[in-house]
Formats: C-alpha cells, sequence, structure tokens
C-alpha cells in the first residue's frame, strides 16, 4: 500500500493579503482579528490552507516585506496573542496556515541593521552585505535594484556601501554568515513551535550572491519603458547553488515538525526551477512556486505548450503547482476579462498541480485604476506611469453593499473596486451562477475526485484555440475542454458533462463561447 498523499499535494492554498481582508479596529487597515472573523469564507470556499502576507513589526516601506521583528505582529494587526486566536481558529475549520517568511532582507529599522550599520567593528556588520566603493568611487558593482536604480546605498557614516536587491529600506542579509543562518533558522522555529504549518519564502532565489559579487551582464533586449531591474541579467545575484543548500536545510528542519510545507517564491525558466525540488535524498522546497499562469500571454496554444513542458519539467519525487494571482501581479480578471476568468478558475484547479488562490478572484475582481494622488506600492512610486503598479490588486476585499463594503468602518487604505456594490461576496452568494459559486464548485469536485487533485495529466488534441486535457487516477478518467476564445467551436466530445463554466445545459459536440468543460 502506498501511504497517502500529504495534503499539500492534494490541497488548495488560498493567499490572504491582511492589510486587505478585513478591518476590525476603525483604521482603514485589515487586521488579524478580521482574518480570524472571515476564516469561515476560505473554509466554504473549500481552500485546504491560508498564506498570510506579512503582519510582523515593520515600517511598511513595502507593506511588510521590510521586517523589523521576525517573531512579533506589527500593532497594525494586532498583537501575538490575536495572532494564536487566528491560528486556533484556522485549525477549528480545518485550515492550516502558512506564513510569509522573508529572508533576503530585513527592515533598515531592524534591531540587527541598526547595529550593523552603527560602526564597521560591530559584532552584527557582517549580518548585511557592506562594501567599499568601486574603483570610480560608485558602487562596488553594476547591480540593479527589483525595484528600479541602483542596489547599494552609500552609507556616510560608516563610509561604505550596503547591498538592497529591493528598497534601500530593505538591506540585504549576509547569509554567508553563519549567525545569520541560525538567528533566521530560529525565527522559523519559533513559528513553527506555536503551531503554523509551513512558510511562503519571499524571494528565495535571491539569498546568496556569488562569491566576489562580480558585474551581472548586460540584457540586450532590454529598451526604454521597461523596468529598469531588467538592463541586466540576473546571473551573479541570484539562483546561487549555496541558496538551495540553504533551502535543503530549511526543509530539513520543516520535516522535523511532521507534515508542513515550505513554498519558494522563485521566478526562473523550468530546467533552473525543477533544481529547487533538490534531489531526492536531499529534497529542496516542497513547492517551488510556478508562476507561468500569470506570465504567459492567454493564447491556448501557448498555453498548452507551457503547460506540457512545466509538467514534464516536475522531478519524479517533486510535485507541481500553480499560481494565477498574487498580491504581486495583475488581476486575472482584469486582464482576460470576466468570462475568460471563469474559464481561467477551471483551468487552474483541474491542471495537475497545488493551486494557489489569491483573495479576490474567487469574486472576479477586475481592473481597478488607482488615481495617483492614492497610489502607495513603492514599485509605483519609483517607476510610475508604467504600468507595473501593485496597488490595483491590493485593493480591499468587498464583503457586502453596505459602506465601504463591510471592510472598514474608515476610508480603506486603498479604493474598493469601482463596482463592489455589486461584485462582493454576499452578492455572490445569493447568486448561484456567479463567480464565487464557480469556485466552490471547482474545489469541491477537485476534493471529490482524485484525478483532478492527484491524477496525471496528458494533453488531447483540440482545435485551435482550444485547451484540452485528461487527469487519470486508477480507473478514473476526467476530460478538460476549455474554449479560449468569445467564439463557438465544433469539438466532438462524448462522455458525461460534470461541470461548465456557463450556467445553462452544455451543447452537445461543441464548446460555446467561453465555456469550460469537464467530462466524465
Ligand atoms: O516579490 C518578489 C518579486 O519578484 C517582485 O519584485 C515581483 O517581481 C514584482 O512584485 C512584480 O510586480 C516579493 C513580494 O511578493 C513582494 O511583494 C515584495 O515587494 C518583494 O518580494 C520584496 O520583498
Amino acid at each position: 500500500m502506498t501511504a497517502p498523499s500529504p495534503w499539500w499535494q492534494r490541497g488548495v492554498i488560498y493567499q490572504i493579503y491582511p492589510r486587505s481582508f478585513l478591518d476590525t479596529d476603525g483604521d482603514g487597515i485589515g487586521d488579524l482579528a478580521g482574518i480570524e472573523a472571515r476564516l469561515d469564507h476560505v473554509a466554504r470556499l473549500g481552500a485546504d490552507a491560508v498564506w498570510l502576507s506579512p503582519f510582523y513589526p515593520s515600517p511598511m516601506a513595502d507593506f511588510g516585506y521590510d521586517v523589523a521583528d521576525y517573531c512579533g505582529v506589527d500593532p497594525i494587526f494586532g498583537d501575538l496573542a490575536a495572532f494564536d486566536r487566528l491560528l486556533a481558529r484556522a485549525h477549528d475549520l480545518g485550515l492550516r496556515v502558512l506564513l510569509d517568511f522573508v529572508p533576503n532582507h530585513s527592515s533598515d529599522r531592524h534591531p540587527w541593521f541598526q547595529e550593523s550599520r552603527s560602526s564597521r567593528t560591530n559584532a552584527k556588520r557582517d549580518w548585511y552585505i557592506w562594501r567599499d566603493p568601486g574603483p570610480d568611487g560608485g558602487p562596488p558593482n553594476n547591480w540593479i535594484s527589483d525595484f528600479g536604480g541602483p542596489a547599494w546605498t552609500w552609507d556616510e557614516a560608516t563610509g561604505q556601501y550596503y547591498l538592497h536587491a529591493f528598497l534601500k529600506e530593505q538591506p540585504d542579509l549576509n547569509w554567508r554568515n553563519p549567525e545569520v543562518v541560525a538567528a533566521m533558522m530560529a525565527a522559523m522555529r519559533f513559528w513553527l513551535d506555536r503551531g503554523v504549518d509551513g512558510f511562503r519564502i519571499d524571494v528565495l532565489w535571491h539569498i546568496v550572491k556569488a562569491e566576489g559579487l562580480p558585474d551581472n551582464p548586460v540584457n540586450p533586449d532590454w529598451r526604454e519603458g521597461v523596468r529598469d531591474r531588467d538592463r541586466l541579467i540576473q546571473r551573479h545575484s541570484t539562483d546561487q547553488p549555496e541558496a538551495r543548500a540553504l533551502a535543503a536545510q530549511f526543509r530539513r528542519m520543516a520535516d522535523g515538525y511532521g507534515e508542513r510545507v515550505l513554498v519558494g517564491e522563485i521566478f526562473l525558466p523550468n530546467e533552473r526551477l525543477a533544481r529547487w525540488y533538490g534531489t531526492a535524498e536531499e529534497p529542496g522546497v516542497h513547492l517551488p512556486f510556478n508562476f507561468q499562469l500569470i506570465e504567459q500571454p492567454w493564447d491556448a496554444h501557448r498555453l498548452g505548450d507551457v503547460i506540457a513542458a512545466y509538467d514534464a519539467s516536475v522531478p519524479a519525487h517533486g510535485w507541481p503547482n500553480w499560481v494565477m494571482g498574487s498580491h504581486d501581479a495583475p488581476r486575472i480578471a482584469g486582464r482576460i476579462g470576466e468570462a475568460q476568468a471563469r474559464v481561467a478558475a477551471m483551468l487552474l484547479l483541474t491542471l495537475r498541480g497545488t493551486p494557489t488562490l489569491y483573495q479576490g478572484d474567487e469574486i472576479g475582481i477586475g481592473r481597478v485604476e488607482i488615481p495617483a494622488t492614492r497610489a502607495r506600492d513603492p514599485q509605483e512610486l519609483r517607476q510610475p506611469g508604467i504600468g507595473i503598479g501593485r496597488d490595483p490588486s491590493r485593493t480591499p476585499m468587498p464583503w457586502d453593499g453596505s459602506p465601504d463594503a463591510a471592510f472598514s468602518t474608515a476610508e480603506p487604505w486603498l479604493p474598493l473596486n469601482p463596482d463592489w456594490r455589486t461584485r462582493n461576496v454576499a452578492a455572490q452568494e445569493h447568486d448561484p451562477g456567479s463567480m464565487l459559486h464557480l469556485y466552490r464548485k471547482l474545489l469541491a469536485l477537485r476534493r471529490d475526485r482524485p484525478a483532478l487533485a492527484l491524477g496525471s495529466w496528458h494533453a488531447l488534441e483540440a482545435p485551435s484555440g482550444v485547451i484540452a486535457y485528461e487527469r487519470r487516477h486508477g480507473d478514473e478518467r476526467l476530460t478538460v475542454l476549455l474554449n479560449l476564445t468569445a467564439g463557438r467551436i465544433a469539438i466532438p466530445w462524448r462522455a458525461d458533462p460534470i461541470l461548465s463554466t456557463l450556467a445553462t445545459d452544455p451543447e452537445p459536440g461543441a464548446l460555446r463561447p467561453d465555456e469550460g468543460l469537464i467530462l466524465a
């Protein structure tokens, strides 16, 4: 008998952005008590785990991805007791809880960095990456911050530069220093000991830099109007073997706690992504995030190839996963429209691999225009107007049609989706044809059918505009047909339709415009 597959293979992860879930203390910003109060929404949806974006003490230069204390809760969000209540409630509902662990950088307000910058001889100097100026008196190398501009900031007091892959308020930790490794692993243990079920690990492929910090090669494809970061290829600043060794060390620690899961946030092509699974003997993270549904154009032919190539690239000891939205990525319904977003939901929830859903996508929040005066995202503020702002994906959850959509009693920190009076959780609850009900049906089906949760994936021949595949597990066979176009496409399907993305009965021998079908 084979061992039952672990929950994180069968399950579905739901990402919560704490600032924007529910505000219970009237400051216009969501909090932990708000998450606790609305976890039943996630449980009813049918997800298995929540991943919470950071809620640690932070000056919020990057909205929590600048951590000033890895073992606390920012007062904006509550306190440790509020976290413990949230965790207990989640476990009562059968939901696992993953925290966001941010190892590449701390806040410049973290006491470690304050000490490190206090003098060249401070015991924590080497906890961060300090260097003398380059030969021309400028930065030590040509690296560019992911948010634009140089990745080095000059420190007048001690006469050296420090490295930051993101904002200057986010100095990179030096993971080549064993004291840093020990301190950060202790922080992970702090939460594992409290009962959390794992971590999503922020920019995991960034944490170690090549020895000697050589210049990165120039990207010949960069052109004006594209983000500054992409002027260079991040060959020496990311994806180092030493970082994968650290991932294996995290894995050994997590496995020591039983069935915990580590999700690595990594942006790499298939062959390089696959290396983050480690080996069967020495595994790396359980799930190196796969962002291809976000990155690829919405085209059946292209996506069909991408899915097949990714599925084939996952090593036998690994397990695939799929992401279609996040607090960093444009909203799927904004990108492809609501009708296709329903097809996208069916795709995400019928592929082989653990899906990650992003809050608000289950009600189809689409494009939100953020007026320049309300822009908050540092990425937008530093490179305005080129369409890389992340605020539109971070707008508050609209719960019902009452003032401020019952998100808060104060003005929300970001505007709501403009159609919140009709597009909110309560309204969709009452509409059996809504996106919310479609998501629930898809999640329920995935839970019921091992072919969907665990089965193998096989591409099927399909007419242009259609993605078709079969999922197989034991004797069970399910066929998925997805029409990525707004036209009717004849396709000779037989078998029994068990779910359509459209509300009315399927039409034998065809896919209707914007229709996805699951057949048994
Ligand atoms: O994002 C990492 C990352 O690669 C982003 O820079 C991404 O390319 C960009 O947001 C796309 O628009 C993680 C977090 O998810 C993000 O919110 C943080 O700002 C970043 O790390 C730094 O911690």
